[in-house]
């Protein structure tokens, strides 16, 4: 096939991923701007190469033709979760969704492959738009924890060196590495709770000071100088005091204070 084909062939593909990416880090902003925890830590994505995809289409003794069909992670999504529970809750977002329709689910979690591999995977079709018309996509999402990704990184670039060989020495590590991911993924769940509350009460701090920010900001256009002036002094040494509760209320007040400024200014 011509690489002008193959591009065309592979655009779908391109916009598909582009449009997931926003889509999942729109919702890690979600979780944020309403203070709550994202069980999505990050998201990436790639479209397959067309040499990986002709290295499956041999391996798997799939024709040509059939390789839309037949290959189902030309478009692949990885979103990595901080915790093993956020990788569930993650899949449950995915399936409550309408934009995509899951075709299969494989939990290499709960069955870990022989080579140590541990993900979540979710096969799913996804429609784009093109001049052509709809084009309904199929996207592999795999979703694993950062200290999976660690390992199955690390695991991906050796079998790429040794073609799929890999040393009995060096499997032997990356057997006991996978074993050290598992204990390390366990071990965070233990202090789950604990790292989300502090991981939750800043983000909620950090909501807070934007919204007087703004406000002291918008203040500036309606209110008078010196009281702005002494608000913000205000602000100054509730935030050195480090009392998330009082920024909390001295927020609330200022929202009152804003809201009175307004509706003076709309008389
Ligand atoms: P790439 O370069 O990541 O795109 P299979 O026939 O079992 O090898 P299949 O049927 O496509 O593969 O499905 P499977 O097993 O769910 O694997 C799909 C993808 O999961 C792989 O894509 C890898 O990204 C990842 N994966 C699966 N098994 C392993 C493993 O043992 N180690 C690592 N590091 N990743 C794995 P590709 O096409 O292999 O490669």
């Amino acid at each position: 096939m011509e690489i002008r084909l193959w591009r065309e062939i592979l655009a779908p593909y391109e916009l598909a991923v582009d449009e997931l990416v926003v889509k999942f880090n729109h919702i890690i902003e979600e979780f944020r701007n309403v203070g709550e925890y994202s069980p999505i830590e990050l998201v990436t994505g790639r479209v397959k190469t067309i040499s990986s995809i002709l290295e499956k289409a041999q391996k798997k003794n799939i024709s040509l033709d059939d390789i839309e069909k037949e290959i189902d992670d030309i478009a692949g999504i990885r979103i990595i979760c901080q915790f093993v529970e956020d990788i569930y809750k993650v899949a449950d977002i995915i399936r409550k969704r309408s934009d995509m329709e899951v075709k299969a689910e494989q939990d290499y979690i709960k069955n870990r492959k022989n080579s140590g591999y541990r993900s979540y995977h979710m096969n799913v079709y996804y429609d784009v738009e093109t001049l052509k018309g709809t084009k309904r996509i199929q996207v592999e999402i795999q979703i694993r924890t950062l200290a999976m990704n660690f390992w199955a990184t690390i695991e991906h670039s050796l079998q790429y060196k040794y073609k799929q060989n890999i040393p009995e020495h060096i499997r032997e590590r990356l057997t006991s590495a996978a074993e050290a991911v598992l204990i390390l993924d366990r071990e965070m769940s233990e202090v789950r709770d604990e790292i989300m509350d502090a991981q939750q009460s800043f983000t909620m701090k950090a909501n807070i000071v934007a919204d007087i920010l703004t406000n002291i900001q918008n203040l500036y256009k309606v209110a008078n100088k010196q009281d702005v002036i002494r608000i913000q002094d205000e602000f100054f040494k509730i935030y050195q005091e480090g009392d998330n509760e009082k920024l909390e209320k001295f927020s609330k007040d200022l929202d009152l204070i804003s809201q009175r400024y307004r509706a003076q200014s709309l008389r």
